[in-house]
C-alpha cells in the first residue's frame, strides 16, 4: 500500500537528498522523483573527463551531521567528480535515503489542483503523484544547452554533452575529437581529451580568463584540524558572502589550503607600478591578481588585471597566433564565473591540438563527417558539446508548472523570473524552489545554500501544520520589492557590465530575458532576510486554509 506523502520533491541531487533527511526527521512523509538512475544530481550527470569542483571539499560538504563530517575523508583539497559522487552515495546509504526515491522517473507536468489544494505531478512512467507541498530541487545547472547548429543531427560519429556524460567509459583513443565551448566545463575537459584522443579540435567562441586550480592532495593533519573545528567553520560559513569559511588551519600550518581564489587584498592594483604588478604575478601567481581590492569595481583597474592575464597567456602559449586567439578581449574579469584549470594553456602547445576561433571563422554547419566553418571542414569521429546550461530557470520552466487559475510559470516568467527570496512564487501556493532565482544560489557554496533553503522550507511546513494552515504563497508586493532589490544590488557590479554576457544574465540562451538572476547581496544578508520572515510569522506571505 502506498502512503500519500506530505511533500513531493523533484530531484535527488544534494538538495533532494537533504530534503528527505530533514523532512523525515520532522515526522513528515516525503517522496522524491528523480530522472536519473541514482542520486547525485549535478555530480551524477557531469561525468566528463576532468570534471571537478571549484569549492574546497571540506567546505563543499554537509554540516547537518557531525558524525558524517567526522567519518568522511576527502582525498584532495578540491575534489574530482567521482569523489563527490561517492560522497553523495555514502549519504544515501548512511541515511537510508533511497527508499524515498523513485528513480528513472521524470516529472512531465506539475499542476496545482485548486479544489483539493494539492500538487499533482505527472511523470513519464505514467504514474501521477499528489501532495500538499512540492519542492523543486531541480538544480541550477541541470538543463544542458545544445546550440541549434544546422545539420547537427546528421553527424554520424559519437556525440556527447559534458552535462550528460555517459556512465559507461568513453574510449577516445585513436579518435579525432572536436569540442565546442570553452567555459568551465570545456576548460576542464580539453586537457583530458587532448591526452586521450588522437587529435583534438577546440572550437572557441569566447576566450576565458582562467587561473590554475589548486591540485593539492588532502593532508591528514589539515583535514583533522578542520574536523576538530567544524562547528566554528559551519558558523563562519553562515557569515561569509559566498558561504565559505575564512578558517585557516594553524596547527597544520601550510597556508592557502582553503581558498577558491586569493583572499581579497586591501591594496589596489592601480596603486602599484607596472613592474610591481608583474613581480606579484611572477612571485604569487596569476590567482593573486584576483585578490586586488579595486578590480571588480573600477573599469580601469579591471583592465589592468585583464591585461596581466593576457600577458600570461602570451608567455605560456608558444605559437603567437594561437596565443592571440586565446586572449579574452571583449569583457573583463568578474563578469563570468571564474574558471579554474589544469594545464589548459599548455594543451595548446601540443601537436595534436588545433584551436579554431569561431568568432573569426564561424561554424556554418555540422554534416555527417564533421564541422564546417566558413573556411575549413574538420573531420571528426567524436563531437563534444561543452556548451553549458539553460541556467537557474531552465529546469523550472521545463517542468510545465501550472499554478492558480491555470497560470503557467512560462506566463509568469515571460519577462524574467519573479519570485520571493528565490523560494516561492505568488500564484503558486505551497510550491517551493531550492536555490531559485533571487537567492544567492550559484554565487554561494551550494551545499550551504541548499541546507539553508531546505531548513527554511521544512520549518515553514511544520509551522503551517502546527497552526492548522495548509497554504502559503508570497504576496505580489513582497515578490516585486524583493526582485527590485535583487536588481538594485546587481546593477553596478561587473556581473552586469554592458560588455558582459554570461549565463548569470541568461545571455547564453537565445531569446532568454536579460536579467541578473542570482542575489549578489551576499549570503548573510539574504539569510537574515529569510530568518526575519520566519521569526515574524511570514509577513511577506499570504497564509490560508483550504479543504484537504
Ligand atoms: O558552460 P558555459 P559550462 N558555438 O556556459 C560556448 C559550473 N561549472 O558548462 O561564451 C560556439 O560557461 C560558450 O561560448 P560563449 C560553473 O558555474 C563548474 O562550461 O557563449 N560556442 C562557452 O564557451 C560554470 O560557470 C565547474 O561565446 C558556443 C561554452 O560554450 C557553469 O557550470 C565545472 C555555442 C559554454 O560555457 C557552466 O559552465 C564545470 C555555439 N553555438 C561547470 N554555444 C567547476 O566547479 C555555447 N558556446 C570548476
Amino acid at each position: 500500500m502506498s502512503v500519500k506523502p506530505d511533500v513531493l520533491v523533484i530531484g535527488a541531487g544534494f538538495a533532494g537528498m537533504y530534503a528527505i533527511y530533514r523532512l523525515r526527521k520532522l515526522g513528515l512523509q516525503v517522496q522524491v522523483l528523480e530522472a536519473g538512475t541514482d542520486v547525485g544530481g549535478t555530480w551524477y550527470w557531469n561525468r566528463y573527463p576532468g570534471s571537478r569542483c571549484d569549492v574546497p571539499s571540506l567546505e563543499y560538504s554537509f554540516g547537518f551531521s557531525p558524525d558524517l563530517e567526522q567519518e568522511w575523508d576527502w582525498p584532495e583539497v578540491f575534489s574530482a567528480q567521482p569523489d563527490i559522487l561517492n560522497y553523495a552515495n555514502h549519504i544515501a546509504d548512511r541515511f537510508d535515503l533511497r527508499r524515498s526515491i523513485c528513480f528513472n522517473t521524470r516529472a512531465t507536468a506539475v499542476t496545482y489542483l485548486e479544489q483539493s489544494n494539492q500538487w499533482q505531478i505527472d511523470t513519464d512512467t505514467g504514474t501521477s503523484y499528489h501532495a500538499t507541498y512540492c519542492i523543486m530541487a531541480t538544480g541550477c545547472l541541470s538543463v544542458p544547452n545544445k546550440p541549434n547548429i544546422d545539420g547537427a543531427e546528421r553527424f554520424q560519429g559519437e556525440t556527447y554533452h559534458t552535462g550528460l556524460w555517459p556512465k559507461e567509459p568513453v574510449d577516445l583513443s585513436g579518435k579525432r575529437v572536436g569540442i565546442i565551448g570553452t567555459g568551465s566545463s570545456g576548460v576542464q575537459a580539453i586537457p583530458e581529451l587532448a591526452g586521450q584522443a588522437q587529435h583534438l579540435t577546440v572550437f572557441q567562441r569566447t576566450p576565458v580568463y582562467t587561473v590554475p586550480a589548486n591540485r593539492k592532495r588532502m593532508r591528514k593533519a589539515v583535514q583533522d584540524e578542520f574536523k576538530e573545528n567544524y562547528r566554528q567553520i559551519r558558523a563562519m560559513q553562515q557569515h561569509n558572502r559566498g558561504g565559505v569559511s575564512t578558517f585557516r588551519p594553524i596547527k597544520s600550518v601550510k597556508p592557502n589550503l582553503n581558498r577558491t581564489s586569493q583572499p581579497r587584498q586591501t591594496i589596489d592594483i592601480k596603486s602599484l607600478m607596472p613592474e610591481q604588478r608583474q613581480q606579484q604575478l611572477d612571485q604569487q601567481g596569476l590567482e593573486s591578481i584576483l585578490g586586488f581590492a579595486d578590480i571588480y569595481n573600477d573599469l580601469e583597474a579591471n583592465e589592468i588585471a585583464n591585461d596581466l592575464f593576457r600577458h600570461n597567456i602570451k608567455r605560456r602559449v608558444k605559437d603567437p597566433q594561437v596565443a592571440e586567439k586565446l586572449l579574452p578581449k571583449n569583457y573583463g574579469l568578474g563578469c563570468k564565473r571564474q574558471v579554474l584549470d589544469r594545464d589548459y594553456y599548455d594543451t595548446f602547445n601540443r601537436d595534436n591540438v588545433l584551436l579554431v576561433d569561431v568568432q573569426e571563422n564561424p561554424i556554418k554547419a555540422i554534416d555527417s563527417t564533421g564541422v564546417q566553418t566558413t573556411i575549413d571542414h574538420h573531420e571528426l569521429d567524436v563531437l563534444v558539446y561543452a556548451t553549458g546550461f539553460d541556467a537557474m530557470t531552465g529546469a523550472l520552466l521545463n517542468a510545465n508548472i501550472t499554478g492558480r487559475n491555470g497560470q503557467t510559470l512560462q506566463e509568469k516568467w515571460q519577462f524574467g523570473p519573479v519570485a520571493y527570496l528565490g523560494l516561492q512564487m505568488n500564484g503558486f501556493p505551497n510550491l517551493f524552489t531550492v536555490t531559485g532565482p533571487g537567492s544567492p544560489s550559484v554565487l554561494c557554496n551550494m551545499l550551504v545554500a541548499i541546507e539553508q533553503h531546505i531548513n527554511w522550507i521544512s520549518k515553514c511546513i511544520v509551522y503551517l501544520k502546527e497552526n492548522g494552515i495548509n497554504q502559503i504563497e508570497p504576496t505580489a508586493s513582497s515578490e516585486l520589492t524583493w526582485i527590485s532589490h535583487v536588481n538594485d544590488v546587481a546593477k553596478d557590479s561587473m556581473f552586469t557590465a554592458p560588455t558582459c554576457n554570461s549565463w548569470y544574465l541568461g545571455a547564453n540562451i537565445p531569446d532568454k530575458p536579460r536579467i541578473f538572476m542570482p542575489y549578489v547581496g551576499g549570503f548573510p544578508q539574504y539569510r537574515e532576510h529569510c530568518e526575519t520572515e520566519q521569526d515574524n510569522h511570514y509577513p511577506g506571505f499570504t497564509l490560508g486554509r483550504s479543504a484537504d
